[in-house]
C-alpha cells in the first residue's frame, strides 16, 4: 500500500489512478503537538461525523466519497486497522487553498481584527468583542504552505489562483455549507465557530467537497450552554485535556503518558458531539 500523504492525525493511501483511501487514526493533538496517548475510537467518531455532514449537504455540493463500507473496500484494504475509520474516495485535482469560514470572531481571525480591523481583506464592524457572532459568515481563505504556516489571502488572491468564476463559486459554496450546517448544529447545542473545507475538481471539472467535513479537528466546536461574548470559549472536545496538560505543566519535550481518566473523559466528549449532532448512538 502506497502512502501518499500523512497528516498529524490522518493518512492517505493511493488505491489506483482514480481512487484514494483516507484513514483517520485515534491520535489527538493539543497545543500543536501529537500526544503520546491515543483516544480510543476518536478516528471512528470523526469519520462518522464527517460522513454525516457529507450526506447532510449532498444537495448543496457533490462529495468525494465512493464508500465508507468495509465490505466494499478493495481487498488489500480490508484489514481490521481500516474498519469504520476509513473512506474510499475519488481522487480529485485539489484546489490549492484552504476554504476557511468564520461565523464568530476568534483565534487568528480575532488577532487579525485587533491589529487591522480586517480579516483576509474583509473589513469588519468596529467594536466587536472576542468570540462575538459576526453579522454574516466570512470567507477567510489561506494558501496551503508545503512547510510552516498557511498564509491568509484575500479574495483577489483566490481569483489569481482559481480564476474569478471558480473563486466565486468556491466562496459561495463555502458560506452556504457553513450556514446550513452551523444552523443545524446550533439546534443541537453546538456552536461551530469556524471551520475549514477543501474542494477539488473531478474528471468533468465539477467542483467537489473533499477531505473531512465539520469535525472537531477541522473546526471549533463550542458548547452553546457555556457561550459568552468577550472571552475565549471552552473547546467542546479538548477542554478537559488542555486543562490537564496545563495544570500538570505537560512538556512536549518530555512527553509523559496521559492518565486514563483524562483519555476516557476526552473520548466521551467526541462521542457526545457525534450523538448530539446526529441523534444516533455511537
Ligand atoms: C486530501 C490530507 C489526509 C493528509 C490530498 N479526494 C482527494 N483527492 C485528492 N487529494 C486529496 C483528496 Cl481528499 C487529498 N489531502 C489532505 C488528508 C492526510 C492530508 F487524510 N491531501
Amino acid at each position: 500500500m502506497k502512502k501518499i500523504s500523512s497528516g498529524k492525525v490522518r493518512e492517505i493511501y493511493e488505491v489506483d489512478d482514480d481512487k484514494l483511501m483516507m484513514v483517520v487514526s485515534d491520535r489527538i493533538s493539543a497545543f500543536d503537538v501529537i500526544l503520546p496517548t491515543p483516544v480510543p475510537d476518536k478516528g471512528k467518531v470523526l469519520n462518522r461525523i464527517s460522513t454525516f455532514w457529507f450526506d447532510y449537504v449532498k444537495d448543496v455540493i457533490p462529495n468525494h466519497i465512493i464508500t465508507t463500507k468495509f465490505e466494499e473496500f478493495p481487498e488489500e484494504f480490508q484489514k481490521e486497522e481500516f474498519r469504520d475509520r476509513s473512506m474510499l474516495v475519488r481522487k480529485l485535482k485539489m484546489l490549492p487553498i484552504e476554504c476557511i469560514v468564520r461565523g464568530y470572531i476568534t483565534g487568528s481571525g480575532w488577532k487579525s481584527y485587533l491589529e487591522t480591523g480586517s480579516v483576509c481583506g474583509i473589513k469588519l464592524p468596529s467594536g466587536l468583542k472576542e468570540s462575538e457572532k459576526l453579522p454574516e459568515p466570512i470567507f477567510t481563505p489561506t494558501t496551503k504552505a508545503e512547510v510552516g504556516h498557511d498564509q491568509n489571502i484575500d479574495f483577489d488572491g483566490v481569483c489569481d489562483l482559481l480564476g474569478k468564476d471558480l473563486a466565486e463559486k468556491v466562496r459561495n459554496k463555502t458560506i452556504e455549507i457553513y450556514l446550513k450546517c452551523s444552523e443545524y448544529a446550533r439546534t443541537k447545542g453546538i456552536i461551530i465557530a469556524d471551520t475549514k473545507f477543501e474542494f477539488g475538481l473531478d474528471e468533468n471539472g465539477a467542483l467537489v467537497l473533499a477531505d473531512e467535513v465539520l469535525t472537531p479537528d477541522s473546526s471549533r466546536f463550542w458548547p452553546a450552554s457555556d457561550y459568552e461574548i468577550g472571552r475565549s470559549q471552552k473547546s467542546f472536545d479538548k477542554q478537559y485535556m488542555r486543562d490537564w496538560l496545563k495544570k500538570n505543566n505537560w512538556d512536549a519535550e518530555n512527553p509523559t503518558p496521559i492518565p486514563e481518566d483524562v483519555i476516557q473523559t476526552t473520548r466521551a466528549k467526541y462521542i457526545e458531539a457525534y450523538e448530539k449532532l446526529t441523534g444516533n448512538k455511537f
